[in-house]
């Protein structure tokens, strides 16, 4: 296996589409190297991106929101003040991944990109209509992040291409966020089911749905919803709900896992309309400290 560090972009690019199959980017390694000495994966080359000097810096804020460039690390967009008070789903979902060893690695990109169900940070970034952008030698295209996932390990980022950008609309006044997760072993399991819900200004909620389907599944938006009213928020968790098809495996039954989906639900929907409530006042969104 060999390893080339570029510089730019572009050679970033020519250097995968050289060997489309075979080359991979590695950003923290944190999932590449795992899938390489299960023999999951074989490179012929891997493509370090850490060094390329004119991809996205990691964070970069606009008045019309957030981009993420591909170093950006889970310590560094759980820790980021704006990314704290505007999407305060993300901060939590990055703040839960892994160990802090783990969160000093893993980039925010490569969780989506990596195309895993059980991803984390996909929920919240689809209920927050993210979109990326993908380079390749043909040039540039975007596309949002709940079209991205194809399957399992599929995504729209085809060999070859390198995801350059991830981009998040600043929510409006009166908008929030929340995530909420499920896990066997803190630190070093995946999620058993995971749920990120924005709810904009006028109380519509929408939903990403984490290793309770094929993809990271998106649900709803619904109309305004009261989530002081008991039979509002029930039919707001069934729409939002709807869309996932959890299965039984290694980390929980069936039955358990839709049950606890729907308890996660609930969880995030309220707090989320609670932040909202506190953006409304004026007061800042607080995430909650591990
Ligand atoms: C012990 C442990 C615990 C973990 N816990 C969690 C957890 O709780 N929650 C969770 O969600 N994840 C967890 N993970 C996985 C998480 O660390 C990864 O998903 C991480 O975010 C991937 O980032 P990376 O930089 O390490 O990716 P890498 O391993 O470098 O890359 C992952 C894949 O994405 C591709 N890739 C990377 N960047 C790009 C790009 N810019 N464009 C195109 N393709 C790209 C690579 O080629 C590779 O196929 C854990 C991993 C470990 C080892």
């Amino acid at each position: 296996m060999r390893y080339y560090r570029p510089e730019t972009t572009a050679d970033a690019i020519i250097a995968l589409s050289s060997e489309p199959d075979t080359a991979r980017v590695i950003v923290g390694g944190t999932d590449l190297l795992v899938a390489y000495r299960h023999d999951k994966v074989d490179p012929s080359l891997l493509v370090d991106i850490k060094r390329v000097a004119d991809l996205p810096a990691p964070i970069a804020v606009d008045d019309e929101g957030i981009t993420f460039g591909p170093t950006a690390t889970m310590t560094m967009v759980a820790t980021d003040p704006t990314v704290r008070k505007w999407l305060p789903g993300l901060a939590e979902a990055a703040l839960l991944v892994g160990s802090v060893a783990i969160r000093n690695r893993a980039s925010l990109i490569a969780n989506s990109a990596n195309g895993s169900p059980a991803a984390d940070t996909s929920p919240p970034l689809v209920a927050m209509g993210a979109s990326v952008t993908i380079a390749s030698t043909e040039g540039e295209r975007t596309a949002d992040l709940k079209d991205f996932f194809l399957g399992p390990r599929r995504t729209l980022c085809q060999p070859g291409e390198l995801v350059t950008s991830l981009r998040v609309p600043r929510p409006p006044h009166g908008a929030s966020s929340a995530f909420e997760r499920m896990t066997r072993r803190r630190g070093v399991d995946l999620a058993t089911c995971s749920i990120g819900v924005a709810v904009d200004a006028d109380g519509r909620l929408t939903a990403g749905l984490g290793a309770v389907g094929p993809i990271t599944l998106v649900g709803g938006p619904t109309d305004p919803v009261d989530v002081s009213s008991p039979d509002e928020l029930q039919n707001a968790l069934d729409l939002l709900l709807a869309p996932a098809t959890p299965i039984g495996d290694v980390r929980a039954g069936q039955p358990y896992r839709a049950a606890m989906l729907r308890v996660l639900a609930k969880r995030a929907v309220i707090r989320a309309a609670q932040r909202r409530g506190l953006a409304e006042h004026g007061r800042v969104s607080e995430t909650r400290d591990s």
